[in-house]
This record gives C-alpha cells, sequence and structure tokens, in this order.
C-alpha cells in the first residue's frame, strides 16, 4: 500500500514547557502515543505523531532569567533535551515542533487574525489572579487559602487584555459532546468537561501586556498571546495551516487534520477538551475527533514535586532496568487513565515476573529444544494439530481484534493484559505437553509442539513490537521471521511460521534483575 491509500493517524503528545528537564510524566505522555502510534503503523495507517516543545510564556522567561540567559539561548538549550529523549527513548514522532519557530509564529497570527476579524477577539482590561505555574487565569472564588486550586501560588494582574468570547461558545460546546460522545476519554473526565462548561464559561483573557517573552499580537506591539492560545495552536501549525501563508502546503493539512487524538495529562484537559474546541469552532476551523487525558505519577506513593526533589528520570530507569523493560512497566502497571504510582518493588515485579518468566522463559526454552532437540531446524506446523494445539492457536489468531479495539480506546494496559493471557495459555500447554519428555518418546509430536509454540511467540513478538521494539525485533530474528513479514497483516491466521530454515543459537533477550532483588 502507498501511504496515498493508507488511513491516516495523526495524534499528538503535549507540548512540553521548557522550564524544566524531562522527568517521568514527559516520558509517559509521549511513550503512551509512541505505542500507539507503530500500533497504527503496524497496523497498515499513515501515521504523523507530533511532540514538542512550549517555549514563550511568564513561567519560561523566569526560568531563563534565573539561569542568567537569554530566553532564546535558554530555550534553545533545554529544548534540545526533549529533542534527545526521541533517541534515548526510542520515540518514533515524525515531527518536533518548538512554538518559537517561524512557522508556527505565523499560524498564531493567522489564527488570531481569523478569531478577531470574525470578531470573538476584543479588546478590554484584566484584573484577576494569574498562576504563572500553571499559566492560568483563576477567580477569587476558585482560591484556596489564597492559593490555585492547584497549589500554585498567585498574583495579583491588572492589565489591558484582549479576550476571547468564551462564553459565547458555551451552548455549542455542550451540544458538540452531545454529538459526539468519544470525544474525552476517559468517561469520568468527560464528565467533568462537561460540568465544567454547563457550570458556565468566563470570557478568556488571551493576551499579556505584562512581558514580552511570547507570539506578538498582530498590530499591537504592546501585548503578546495568552502562553495557551499559542500552545494549542502548535497542532495545527504542524500540518501546513494556514494553507495560504508562508509556511502553507494545502495538501498535508487536508491530509492530516483534524488530529485523531490529542493526548494529554489530565491537568491540562480542560485547556484541549474547552478552549481548543472554542477557538477552532470560532474560527471555523474543523474539530480533533478526541482527546485523552492519562492520570498521574507519585513516587513511592508521594507526589512528585520540584521542592521534595523526587522526579523521577526515565533516562535512569532505562539505564538501570533496561530501555523495553520500562517502556513495558509504565503501560502495563497502571491502567492508563488513572494515577498510578512508581515503586522500585512493583518496576522489578514486572520485569522479572512478565517479561523475564513469562515471555523470556518461554521464548528461550522453545528455541532451546528447538536448537538442541531438533538441530537447530524449524519444525513444521503440525498437520492435523490436536485439540490443545487448535485451542492455543485460536487463542492467539484471536488477539489482534480484541488489542486493537483497546488500542483504540487508549485501553493500553487491557490490551497488554490480553496478549499475556495467551502467554499464560502457552506456558501452560509447554508444561502439559512437556516437549522434553516426548524427545525420546514421541519426536515427531514434539517438533509439533515445538512449531505450534514457535508460532505463538512469533505473534506475540509481532504484537508487542510498538512498545517493545528492540528486543521484539530480537525475538523475531531468532525465529528467523524476515523483516518483511513483521506486520500485522501476518498475524491472526493469515499466515503461519515458516519451518525448515536453520535458527542461531538463542540468547536470553529478557533478563532477570537479580542484584536488586537481593539487596
Ligand atoms: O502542561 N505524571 O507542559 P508541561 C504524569 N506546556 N504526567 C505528568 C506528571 C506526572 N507526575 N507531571 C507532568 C504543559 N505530567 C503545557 C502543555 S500543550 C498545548 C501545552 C504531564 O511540561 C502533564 O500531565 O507542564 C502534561 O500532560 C505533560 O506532562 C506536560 O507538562
Amino acid at each position: 500500500m502507498t501511504s496515498q491509500s493508507k488511513p491516516k493517524y495523526y495524534l499528538t503528545t503535549p507540548i512540553y514547557y521548557v522550564n524544566d528537564k524531562p522527568h517521568i510524566g514527559h516520558a509517559y505522555t509521549t511513550l503512551a502515543c509512541d505505542f500507539l502510534a507503530r500500533f497504527k503503523r503496524l497496523d497498515g495507517f499513515d501515521v504523523c505523531l507530533l511532540t514538542g516543545t512550549d517555549e514563550h510564556g511568564q513561567k519560561v522567561e523566569k526560568a531563563a532569567l534565573d539561569a542568567g540567559v537569554s530566553p532564546q539561548d535558554f530555550t534553545d538549550s533545554v529544548s534540545q533535551n526533549f529533542r534527545d529523549l526521541t533517541g534515548s527513548l526510542n520515540f518514533s514522532n515524525d515531527d518536533f515542533i518548538r512554538t518559537t519557530e517561524s512557522r508556527h509564529k505565523a499560524a498564531c497570527q493567522a489564527l488570531w487574525n481569523l478569531l478577531r476579524d470574525r470578531g470573538h477577539i476584543t479588546l478590554g482590561s484584566y484584573s484577576g489572579w494569574y498562576a504563572t505555574r500553571d499559566e492560568a487565569f483563576y477567580t477569587e472564588s476558585e482560591l484556596v487559602d489564597g492559593m490555585a486550586p492547584t497549589g500554585a501560588p498567585v498574583e495579583w494582574v491588572e492589565e489591558p487584555s484582549y479576550f476571547f468570547n468564551l462564553s459565547h461558545w458555551q451552548d455549542k460546546l455542550l451540544a458538540f459532546y452531545e454529538a459526539h460522545p468519544d470525544f474525552v476519554g476517559p468517561d469520568s473526565r468527560f464528565n467533568e468537561v462537561k460540568s465544567f462548561v454547563a457550570g458556565g464559561l468566563r470570557d478568556l483573557s488571551v493576551s499579556r501586556a505584562s512581558f514580552k517573552w511570547g507570539v506578538p499580537v498582530p498590530n499591537d506591539d504592546d501585548h503578546v498571546m495568552y502562553v495557551w492560545l499559542d500552545a494549542l495552536t502548535n497542532y495545527i501549525t504542524a500540518t501546513g495551516w494556514p494553507v495560504d501563508g508562508n509556511f502553507g502546503d494545502a495538501e498535508k493539512y487536508a491530509h492530516l487534520w483534524p488530529a485523531d487524538l490529542h493526548m494529554v495529562g489530565k491537568d491540562i484537559l480542560r485547556f484541549h477538551a474547552v478552549y481548543w474546541p472554542a477557538f477552532l469552532m470560532a474560527a471555523d476551523l474543523p474539530l480533533p475527533k478526541r482527546v485523552f487525558a492519562h492520570g498521574w505519577w507519585t513516587n513511592e506513593g508521594q507526589k512528585i514535586s520540584k521542592s521534595l526533589g523526587n522526579a523521577i528520570d526515565p533516562l535512569a530507569l532505562a539505564d538501570q532496568y533496561g530501555l523495553d523493560q520500562m517502556r513495558y512497566f509504565l503501560m502495563r502497571e497502571v491502567p492508563f487513565g488513572k494515577d498510578g504510582d512508581y515503586s522500585t518493588q512493583a518496576m522489578i515485579h514486572r520485569m522479572n515476573g512478565d517479561l523475564a518468566n513469562d515471555l523470556g522463559n518461554l521464548s528461550q526454552r522453545v528455541l532451546s529444544m528447538v536448537f538442541k532437540n531438533c538441530d537447530g531446524v524449524m519444525p513444521a506446523f503440525p498437520e492435523r494439530p490436536t485439540a490443545e494445539d487448535k485451542a492455543l492457536i485460536a487463542a492467539a489468531d484471536a488477539l489482534l481484534p480484541a488489542v486493537r479495539e483497546q488500542m483504540d480506546r487508549q485501553g493500553f494496559h487491557e490490551a497488554l493484559r490480553l496478549i499475556w493471557q495467551v502467554i499464560a495459555d502457552a506456558n501452560r500447554y509447554v508444561d502439559a505437553a512437556a516437549p522434553w519428555a516426548l524427545k525420546k518418546t514421541d519426536p515427531a509430536r514434539m517438533a509439533e509442539v515445538l512449531a505450534v509454540l514457535a508460532e505463538i511467540i512469533r505473534q506475540v513478538a509481532i504484537l508487542v513490537q510498538p512498545l517493545m521494539p528492540d528486543s521484539a525485533e530480537k525475538m523475531l530474528d531468532q525465529l528467523g521471521v524476515v523483516a518483511d513479514q513483521r506486520s500485522f497483516a501476518q498475524i491472526g491466521g493469515a499466515t503461519r511460521l515458516a519451518s525448515g530454515h536453520v535458527i542461531a543459537k538463542p540468547e536470553p533477550v529478557f533478563p532477570r534483575y537479580v542484584e536488586e532483588e537481593a539487596v
């Protein structure tokens, strides 16, 4: 299939503030998108995965000041740390956007002009509370003990400001939610969004006049755009919008927009499920198809915070336990959409249980027996499979549609659970069939049992490629599955593992983590 004839799938991560170095929260959001993006590519989609950095606003300006460098130098260097994450955590993003790029400033200004020309942005003055840490405005009634509801300190701001007529969009947003029941996931979060909008919307201040580090408001040098209007626009900038501008790309825009999924953390859902659709409605642009809000990680039961200094460094975790092991843990340990806790014990438990014991041992045992007992030649699939063979194969063949359904609703943990159920079935099958004992009594049946198991391992390895690309590659190499036979079109009964080829001496793919356990 050419990329033209494939269905497209455009998904985005939030763009990260460059006031901080990348931590587990950033890695988590991008990993979830990477898992889904790789899954969709193997499932025949033309995928575009966008990530990047959010470089304007008071928070970043202040961080640069604290570091004693210009905002531009500061953002250049911190943005690079986020870009480097792509290589070090094996992310497959197709684009990386920085809000300080010319293509992005042009898109922000085009959107601004469109909103202003349609009468949705007007000049007024703002007086109220602002929390720089959240880059958000709060009313007096929202404050808790003089702080933002998020715990961020607030300051009183009084300045001229442009306003977006958000209140005008209340009913239209509610009607849109009604007509699009899958717009926000999980459902509980969608209900929160609906209640927030039903509770009444105030017009939104969309410019700041008291600092300069932002996209200039067209025709008014005193103002820069509110950082969230700037930031949200990144999703459409990257598609080549506006198509008639200097950076326009009509074909790309028509292909990619609207986005299929904006993945965000629960803290920034409101910006994506309320403000962003309202801006787009006001500009008469199509709305994204879905926004999914994931939960937050704590560290050994404690909230992760700068003051506690307990941020988890994803690179250190990958170094210690292995990259694929970390990727697996983050997607499997916590039901996606819920909050979760990181602990060393849980990490080691997953790594040694699910990976080393369940999947790693299965593959190593089966391939070692093929290597030793079959002269390293992959045996043929049984011509007359037994009831046990059929049941196991049927379970593996049925995986793809079930896993796909979960992936499409961001049930990543559930998708993995389904795969691991088949791995457990295979482990039970190998114990019951005992091919090591058949070696002397019935070598022909031993060969059949190993062929059935090798086929299960092939299907599982193909399915786990999106999450553990390096390990899956090793497994498929060891099985002798050629590179162009590793897509989802090759599983579910469409083909079987070829036989008759010679395999190399297998090496374990998922080592046990021993040292730390002993401690
Ligand atoms: O919010 N657990 O950027 P950001 C899970 N620039 N996720 C976490 C987390 C944790 N402990 N801590 C942070 C911004 N995150 C804006 C986005 S998009 C147009 C603009 C997640 O760098 C958080 O939920 O503060 C959010 O989705 C992401 O990290 C980016 O945070």
